[in-house]
């Protein structure tokens, strides 16, 4: 989507279900609009084992993938659509690297995580995966 110059896109963002249980729902949503993105769409759901393995479908051969989709399904997470200008990578930005003692402190896993599965939140890292994230978690926005 093109407006003037700049360009609004859409991205899929999850509090996982560590950042929920960990009350820190308000900060993860308070630096999203603190960057100037906009929320879109926003719920509450616990994720099927289905819906998990959709969405993580590129690791489905790695060796993290079964404690990855056990984790993600293990309690309820926030997911959201989060649009602005460039919101793919101001939101991947604000997230930091995967590897939390990685991640750069002042980002919310170089702030809040040590774990790299517990790594508090989800961003799409493409057009192509944000269109295909948002449809499905939020089909009636694609
Ligand atoms: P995400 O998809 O959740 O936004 O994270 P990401 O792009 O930064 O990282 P990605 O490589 O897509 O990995 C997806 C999620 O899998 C978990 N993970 N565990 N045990 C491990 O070695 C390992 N590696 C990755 C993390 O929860 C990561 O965010
Ligand atoms: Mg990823």
């Amino acid at each position: 989507m093109r407006e003037g110059r700049t360009v609004v896109e859409r991205t899929l963002v999850l509090i996982k279900p560590d950042g929920v249980r960990r009350s820190i729902i308000g900060e993860v949503i308070s630096r999203i609009e603190r960057k100037g993105l906009r929320i879109a769409a926003m719920d509450m759901r616990t994720l099927s084992t289905e819906v998990a393995e959709a969405h993580y479908e590129e690791h489905a051969n790695r060796p993290f993938f079964a404690s990855l989709v056990e984790f993600i399904t293990g309690g309820p997470l926030v997911a959201m659509v989060v649009e602005g200008e460039r919101a793919i990578e101001a939101f991947r930005s604000l997230a930091g690297a995967t590897d939390p003692v990685s991640a750069v402190p002042g980002t919310i896993r170089g702030d809040f995580a040590l774990e790299v599965q517990e790594n508090i939140v989800h961003g799409s890292d493409s057009t192509y995966s944000a269109d295909r994230e948002i449809k499905l978690f939020f089909p009636e926005l694609a």
